[in-house]
């Protein structure tokens, strides 16, 4: 075990920042989840963490947005951008700050950066033409328009519509950094999973200059550029700089939590964050993020969950089935990062009765029944540790001292899924010891092996409880705290540490009784 020799560190992670043209979905619930658990987990280790979320508030397809409501731009974004901090609030997305991209700070930190830019030599004045497709904010290259209308529209494969654009633009010079992007994504491991390296260094073959600045008289609602306001800055290099802004750029304080630790991203934004944003970075001097780590998508019957295919279902509908926790349990559970994963709620149900009703809610059920536990007691394992000999409360032990370093791994591999798993096998082998002892038995005899024996039996399925609760707090915090607060963990013995079983520290043990009346827990969802 190494728990005591790590270092603690500033740890900052970031999620996209959403656009504000449709309110949340479950992917953008998702990408946010994600780095919550991440975060989470780097607070139980001990490390001082930063979680940035908040909204992409500038650009034609925000502008189009609006212009499609009665409301004044700068409201709608308002109304819009309190939809994601809601889905955030919700579902315990513990953030240290939500940004807004139409902040005034944000606007000064943009105006900086460009500036650093154009010192070191970077931006030049240029002309863009080619297709831009709205609905990414991106160019697109020639091969990928499959389907020309006129001479100023066409749609790609994925049938987004695709506009002509010839104008003056200010261009950064990109195809300068590619041999740095290269050796950088080659040499470092900082994208994960490594599928998505691959793609990445696929890109930079055709690598040109960017244009990143748009006439103001077609895009008015973004951020002037500074030395010239016939022009408004790119929205997507407005929108990267927001993970500077979030800690601080430019002032010099911004240092203490750069560069990122982990920036999460979806796979449908990779290119932006794999080649724009460290070519930026390494433009403007800065150091780049430590990692990325790309997810695939939510998709509806192998269709990419999106507003613009009307295929999105909103968390917060969700919620009032599931819970918040439910949702949270079945996305991270559920997802694998280098595939797409279909959504379903037939899927949700019987993920939720199998394992968190059927397995940790009938574990906890078990442990206060009626006669085997009439008291309520919290046996303490420690005192009971040589007591059950069979082989499956042996099994149940053994995985109980190895289960805190091997979700670790997971964890530091972003494997929820796997996690998950280790936690569940653990508590199927704590169930199964349960009913190999059979206390209903037990209780009944008044003999003093009988009763220490079946106080062991609840002592193991308890700690076995304990540990489940830190192991799974990161995925499910709301229900993990309740559950360590109904065993009555103090909130200062939560830590990744304390995933070491009892009888293996010298935690003093003092008998406990649940005072709360409520066990029930992970109650099961009626099918409908
Ligand atoms: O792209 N499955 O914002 P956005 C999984 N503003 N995740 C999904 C998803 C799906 N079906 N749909 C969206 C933008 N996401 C820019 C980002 S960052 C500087 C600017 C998640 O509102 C996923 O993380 O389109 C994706 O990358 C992000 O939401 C895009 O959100």
């Amino acid at each position: 075990r190494n728990f005591s020799d790590h270092v603690n560190k500033n740890i900052y992670i970031t999620t996209p920042i959403f656009y504000v043209n449709a309110g949340p979905h479950i992917g953008h619930l998702y990408t946010a989840i994600l780095a919550d658990a991440i975060a989470r987990f780097n607070t139980m280790l001990g490390h001082s963490v930063l979680l940035c979320t908040g909204t992409d508030e500038h650009g034609t397809k925000v502008q189009k947005a609006a212009n499609n409501t009665n409301l004044p731009i700068f409201q709608y974004c308002t109304q819009v951008s309190h939809q994601f901090q809601e889905m955030c609030d919700m579902f315990h997305v513990h953030y240290s700050k939500f940004i807004r991209t139409t902040e005034k700070q944000h606007q000064e930190a943009v105006s900086h950066f460009w500036n650093c830019l154009e010192k070191n030599g970077y931006i030049y004045r240029g002309k863009y033409s080619g297709w831009y497709n709205v609905s990414e904010e991106a160019f697109v290259p020639d091969k990928d328009v499959v389907k020309i209308v006129n001479s100023n529209q066409g749609y790609t494969e994925s049938g987004d519509l695709v506009e002509w654009m010839d104008e003056e633009s200010y261009k950064f010079r990109l195809s300068s950094f590619k041999d740095e992007l290269k050796s950088w994504l080659e040499n470092e491991n900082v994208i994960e999973p490594a599928v998505y390296r691959n793609i990445l260094i696929q890109w930079l073959d055709d690598l040109q200059d960017l244009s990143i600045s748009r006439p103001s008289k077609r895009v008015s609602w973004a951020i002037p550029t500074p030395s010239d306001k016939s022009h408004t800055v790119y929205v997507w290099l407005d929108a990267l700089v927001n993970y500077l802004t979030s800690v601080g750029y430019p002032d010099d304080s911004f240092k203490q939590f750069w560069p990122p630790t982990v920036q999460v991203i979806g796979k449908d934004i990779l290119k932006f964050h794999g080649i724009y944003w460290p070519a930026f970075l390494m433009a403007a001097g800065l150091e780049l993020p430590r990692k990325l780590v790309c997810h695939g998508h939510w998709a509806v019957k192998d269709k990419k969950m999106s507003k613009s295919k009307g295929n999105v279902t909103s968390p917060f509908d969700v919620m009032r089935t599931y819970t918040q926790d439910g949702l949270r349990y079945f996305l991270l559970r559920q997802a694998v990062l280098d595939t797409d994963a279909n959504y379903n709620e037939l899927k949700i149900q019987k993920i939720l009765n199998s394992e968190l009703a059927n397995v940790i809610g009938n574990l906890v059920n078990r442990c206060f029944g009626g006669n085997i536990n009439p008291d309520r007691i919290i046996y303490n394992f420690a005192e009971y540790k040589n007591i059950l000999k069979s082989e499956i409360a042996l099994k149940n032990i053994k995985a109980l001292e190895e289960l805190g370093d091997n979700a670790k791994m997971c964890y530091e591999k972003y494997n929820f899924y796997h996690a998950v798993d280790i936690v569940m096998n653990v508590l199927r082998t704590s169930n199964q010891m349960f009913q190999y002892y059979e206390p209903w038995n037990l209780c009944k005899s008044k003999d003093l092996d009988s009763v220490k024996q079946l106080e062991a039996v609840v002592s193991l399925a308890l700690e076995s409880l304990r540990l489940a609760g830190l192991v799974l707090y990161p995925i499910i915090p709301n229900s993990a705290s309740k559950l360590l607060d109904f065993l009555q963990i103090p909130k200062g013995n939560r830590t990744w540490e304390d995933t070491k079983p009892i009888h293996l520290t010298n935690a003093s043990n003092e008998t406990k009784h649940v005072l709360s009346e409520n066990i029930l827990f992970f109650r099961r969802i009626k099918n409908y």
